[in-house]
């Protein structure tokens, strides 16, 4: 390696290891590593997978890449012999941010293993020049812009393979990269980024503003682009048709080359199709078979035998539709299929609620994946129960056998050995390197649940880890934190379902409680992190709110050594390997029923926090597997959730009315002191949307959550109990591994 490297740095740049800068450092390891997986055999077998996604949020991969090379030891060492920390490197590479969250996330933690599980199976998805938007924090307002992560030499590599995707009235150039995915085991996959040649970030002027009509030009600028007004959804049906398109050609062109036989397509192929967004691959595969001379009832059998769907919400706003005439408009040359595949769906079954075209001329594309796919799958036990019992009742009633559940993982390799080393060498100190290829290993540990030295090291990591965050806030964000305070950690997508805004009233109920002269025990640090959609006026006005929390308890002298409220900027996939191993308490609050799994906190678990959560998505089974007395749970359950939706009894009105301890706290949002730091606008509009909407019930949950992490808080005193807390989710999240769920996949829906 060392001799490569310098060859590198000296081809290139003419310096050498030990003058190179970062920037180039960081270049060479990544050429290197390039050629290192190249090497690596591609995965094979008869049936190969294609994984479809609008996101892959890949994050940042050089360290990932050298750990699953088996070679991040070694560069690490030879980095360290030349005065450079791999840590300083890794912070000259761009971080791709081609996802929003917890769906695209998983997509890269399931590439991750299906390549580590020697899997034969690729991703295809669409090479978004700037990714999601990069946030900044101004004036205590989340403010978009350009996040530009692509440079002439990249992890993208340009295959030369192209498609022609035709569009009404003009067609575009498919151009594919793409990127290793290299194993943990030595066999390699890959992930296809499909680009339009034609596209120009010159286009985008004033943050992340651009003319939405020049498709060529836009095509592949941003991930989801703003939907609030019909060009910005025409938009996204292009980019969904331009993904599908172009991976129906590719698998196609494969199936071809690999001797497959179209009549038998299903036995050569599967398609996962993550969420609705690439659900127009069903019938662009038709339209591609039948214009190959296969008969209309073949190409939908075969297909239908292809493509599993993979559902990942019940939220009725987020379960797409579109307009059948949006879909004429960018490609007309599908909607005959659509039209056909409708009536043959309501042929069979007249229920209007299973309809794929509704009376509006909508066409509901969730429909089309389970009427045409073989599987159909939630992402969590208890999301799948309410998938089948309540949201997709008329469906399991007509296809009991398409229904199944795949609960969540995620990959231990980057959110364990990469982002928390010190606990993953220690880890291995104990039970040895067995885990590392089979996380359920990981319950060896809880023979030390007893002994006073694993349980007092284990809160050293963890403090160290305190340490690191602190040291890289103060240095990015030049926020103080103090490693002794508890580390109260909510990092996700802002929506109201996932109440931020509940946590935040608990900021304003510490805050009060302080001032009132009753002093917790220990500091408490509150962190955040979150993006909201640049269009959601509401979820805007939450992080309005906690920014303005910060600056009141941090500007308060009263308050500012007990209490600190920090917003991370631009939270991201690296952010996050920051910020999870210092965490010690995990808030997972969502009002039950509404996060069909959450992956935050199994990464959270992982490292040893203790979740304060609701019993919803996976948060469910991480308290089966830990226990009550290792988890905090409070709040409603879905069942509760759903009949009080379903009565249509909740007034938070009333509630406010009744309990001048809730009004307390949601007054607070408009107090004197607040309006004197924030925009009266933004929080007068969320305190009127508390007390008059909740829409997801943040208040009839708020008074059994204070209580529950005052509880939480008080625990956190007995050093010893604490720990062991960790030690139990740390060894139990091993059936958490996305080695797991997607061996799952393979045995019940793949057949790889
Ligand atoms: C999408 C949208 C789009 C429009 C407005 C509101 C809204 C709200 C939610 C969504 C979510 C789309 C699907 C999604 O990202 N689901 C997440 O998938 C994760 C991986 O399965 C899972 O862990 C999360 O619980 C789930 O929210």
């Amino acid at each position: 390696m060392e001799q490569a490297l310098q060859t590198i740095l000296t081809q290139r740049f003419g310096t050498t290891l030990d003058t190179a800068t970062a920037q180039q450092i960081y270049l060479a390891l990544m050429l290197y590593t390039k050629e290192r997986m190249a090497d690596l055999p591609p995965a094979e077998g008869k049936r190969k997978l294609y994984y479809v996604s609008a996101e892959f949020l890949i994050g940042k991969l050089l360290s990932n890449n050298l750990i699953n090379l088996g070679l991040f030891d070694e560069a690490e060492a030879l980095l360290a012999r030349h005065g450079h920390d791999l840590t300083d490197i890794e912070e000259a590479e761009n971080e791709p941010s081609l996802g929003n969250g917890g769906l695209g996330r998983l997509a890269a933690c399931f590439l991750d293993s299906i390549a580590s599980l020697g899997l034969c199976g690729d991703g295809a998805g669409l090479n978004y020049h700037e990714g999601l938007f990069y946030q900044k924090l101004e004036d205590n307002k989340q403010r978009e812009y350009p996040n530009p992560w692509i440079t002439p030499e990249s992890w993208l590599t340009d295959t030369g393979v192209r498609f022609t995707v035709p569009f009404e009235g003009f067609s575009l150039n498919a151009v594919m990269y793409d990127v290793c995915v290299p194993g943990y085991n030595g066999q390699r996959n890959a992930l296809h980024l499909f680009d339009a040649d034609t596209v120009d970030e010159c286009i985008i002027h004033d943050g992340i503003n651009f003319d939405k009509w020049d498709v060529m030009r836009g095509l592949t600028l941003f991930l989801y682009p703003d939907d609030s007004d019909e060009t910005g959804r025409l938009l996204r049906v292009y980019q969904q048709y331009f993904l599908v398109s172009a991976t129906a050609q590719l698998i196609l062109k494969e199936t071809a080359e690999r001797g497959g036989d179209m009549e038998h397509l299903h036995e050569y192929v599967a398609v996962q199709i993550n969420d609705t967004h690439p659900t127009m691959i069903i019938p662009e595969l038709i339209r591609l078979l039948t214009e190959r001379g296969m008969s209309m009832d073949d190409a939908i059998r075969e297909v239908s035998a292809t493509c599993a769907y993979t559902n990942h919400t019940i939220l009725a706003e987020a379960l797409e539709t579109w307009p059948l005439d949006y879909i004429r408009r960018v490609a007309p040359q599908i909607v005959p299929i659509i039209e056909e595949l409708d009536r043959r769906a309501k042929a069979l079954c007249a229920d209007p609620r299973v309809a794929i075209l509704d009376e509006g001329g909508r066409v509901h594309m969730a429909h089309i994946d389970i009427h045409y796919g073989y599987s159909v799958n939630g992402v969590a036990a208890l999301h799948t129960e309410i998938l089948k019992n309540t949201e997709l009742r008329p469906f399991y009633d007509l296809y009991p056998e398409k229904f199944n559940n795949k609960t969540n993982g995620i990959t231990f390799r980057r959110w364990l050995l990469h982002c928390d080393r010190p606990l993953a060498a220690y880890i291995e100190s104990l039970i040895g390197p067995g885990f590392k290829k089979d996380a359920a290993g990981l319950e060896r540990l809880l023979s030390f649940q007893k002994d006073p030295a694993v349980l007092h090291e284990l809160r050293a990591i963890k403090r160290q880890n305190k340490v690191e965050l602190a040291r890289y806030l103060k240095a990015s964000q030049g926020i103080e934190m103090d490693p002794d305070s508890v580390f109260d950690i909510q990092v996700k997508r802002l929506h109201e379902y996932k109440r931020q805004q509940l946590n935040a009233l608990y900021a304003a109920y510490k805050y009060l409680e302080i001032k009132q002269g009753r002093i917790p025990a220990r500091p408490l640090t509150m962190i955040f992190g979150a993006k909201a959609a640049p269009a959601y006026t509401i979820a805007k006005d939450i992080i309005h709110l906690i920014l303005c929390l910060s600056q009141l308890t941090q500007s308060d002298p009263d308050v500012r050594d007990h209490l600190r409220v920090v917003m991370v900027e631009n939270y991201n996939v690296s952010k996050a390997a920051k910020l999870i191993p210092a965490c010690d308490i995990s808030e997972q609050i969502s009002l039950a029923s509404k996060e069909a799994s959450g992956t935050g906190n199994m990464k959270f678990m992982l490292n040893g926090a203790v979740t304060l959560g609701t019993m919803d998505g996976a948060n469910v089974e991480i308290a089966d597997l830990v226990g009550p007395d290792n988890i905090y749970t409070f709040g409603m359950d879905s069942k509760q959730a759903i009949d009080l939706y379903a009565s249509g009894s909740y007034s938070p009105a009333a509630l406010y009315d009744s309990d001048e301890d809730i009004a307390r706290l949601v007054d607070f949002i408009v107090d004197r002191r607040m309006l004197r730091i924030g925009d009266v606008d933004c929080l007068c509009r969320l305190y009127k949307e508390m007390v008059t909407k909740d829409w997801f019930m943040a208040l009839p949950d708020l008074k059994d959550y204070i209580a529950v992490k005052e509880k939480a808080l008080a625990d956190y005193e007995d050093e010893a109990a604490w720990s062991r807390k960790c030690l139990v989710n740390i060894a139990k999240s091993g059936y958490f591994s996305s080695d797991r769920t997607i061996a799952e996949y393979n045995r019940d829906i793949w057949h790889l």
